[in-house]
């Protein structure tokens, strides 16, 4: 990082209410869009700044608007808390001195500040049954805390986000104009989207008829999203960028996704690449804990179809911005969105040779509930 891009992240920061100091910036690297600071200050209360990746995310304001009214809603569940377990228990905006919850700079790049959560950890992949477990009940918690919400009133900030025939379009359109080189390179996962895609599209299908209901949702639910304490409990849901009307199923499957993966997102020793069903098991029971009775029965029958789903979407936008010549996410090499695609595709195949067993599970868990 140059002295410049530390010049107006000090600019930056001081933007923002906080009468703090900074003494340290540092970067996160593991997101796909926005860039991320640690800001650490005199005081010893630290923050997040992030700069929001405005070619992703075309209206800035009303993305923000969207997090913040939901930070809202969820520190409206918890009055008991004090504002310091507050902002460690939920994800907590600081305005600008101008009073908005995002700054604007000079370069015409938009940023939000958060609250630091200390003494916390986060999983890119999960090596406990017990994590899956907590992770479940956070999400589930989420969606329970959020049930009341009117999802109207967020804006569908990327639209059709999750939808598998737009995602779909875009795959194709992609594969018109790729080289032929990334098209042979591509070759056998371009056959397996096509094998998959009838069965791809039901969840929208059901959504669109209006069998499966609206209700807020966070839309990237991947685990590396949800902090727990050092015991490893639940502590609180991050990056909430995406929060918007959706199905219960993307948070589901996103998360079912990356913690049900034995290997990271883009682990290219494919053989490492299997889908964890005892993790599965545990992530859906402290799901379903939390839900109480907010999911009606379609919805929960359709669960496992929405884990399948999520994991293909993925698979096909990485494997379409890989043949748009990886224009969208954050790449560290060339072949890198290629391989993120078959990573996930492989996951695919392994979920679908444990399927009867998720199915039975799925299930008993369910009936175990009732
Ligand atoms: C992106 O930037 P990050 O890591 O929060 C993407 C998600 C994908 C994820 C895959 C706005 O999220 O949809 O699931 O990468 N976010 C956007 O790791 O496209
Ligand atoms: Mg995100």
């Amino acid at each position: 990082m140059g002295v410049d891009n530390n010049q107006i992240i000090t600019e930056v920061f001081n933007a923002f209410l906080h009468n703090s100091s900074l003494v340290g910036i540092s970067e996160f690297s593991s997101g796909h869009i926005n860039d991320t600071y640690f800001i650490q200050t005199e005081e010893q209360t630290d923050f997040v700044l992030q700069r929001i990746n405005s070619d992703v995310f075309k209206n800035v304001p009303e993305l923000v608007s969207n997090k913040v009214k939901i930070s809202k809603h969820l520190a409206s569940k918890v009055p008991h808390l004090t504002e310091q377990e507050l902002r460690r228990a939920v994800l907590t905006f600081v305005p600008t001195l101008a009073g908005n919850y995002y700054h604007l700079d000079a370069q015409g790049n938009f940023w939000n500040l958060t609250y630091y959560i200390a003494d916390s950890q986060s999983y890119d992949t999960v090596t406990h049954k017990e994590i899956a477990y907590e992770g479940g009940k956070l999400f589930g918690k989420f969606i329970n805390d959020t049930s009341d919400f009117d999802a109207q009133q967020l804006v569908e900030i990327i639209p059709g986000f999750h939808d598998v025939p737009k995602r779909l379009q875009q795959f194709r359109d992609a594969k018109e104009k790729a080289s032929d080189a990334r098209l042979a390179e591509a070759k056998s996962l371009i056959e397996r989207v096509q094998e998959l895609q009838n069965e791809m599209v039901l969840l929208q299908q059901l959504k669109d008829n209006g069998d499966i209901p609206t209700r807020v949702t966070h839309n990237d639910t991947k685990i590396s999203n949800a902090l727990f304490n050092t015991d490893n409990s639940g502590l609180c849901v991050i990056d909430t960028d995406t929060v918007m009307p959706g199905i219960v199923h993307n948070d589901f499957g996103d998360a079912i996704r990356t913690i049900c993966n034995t290997a990271e997102e883009d682990q290219k020793d494919l053989n490492l690449v299997n889908f964890n069903v005892a993790y599965y098991e545990a992530y859906l029971k402290g799901f379903l804990e939390e839900l109480h009775d907010s999911l009606s029965d379609i919805e929960i029958a359709y669960l496992p179809l929405g884990a399948k789903t999520i994991i293909f979407i993925m698979g096909l936008r990485f494997l379409t911005d890989y043949l748009a010549g990886d224009v969208y996410y954050k790449t560290a090499y060339d072949m890198h969105n290629l391989d993120r695609a078959k990573n996930q595709f492989k996951l695919i195949s392994s979920f679908e040779a444990q399927y009867e067993e998720i199915i039975k599970l799925s299930k008993s868990i369910h009936k175990e509930k009732q």
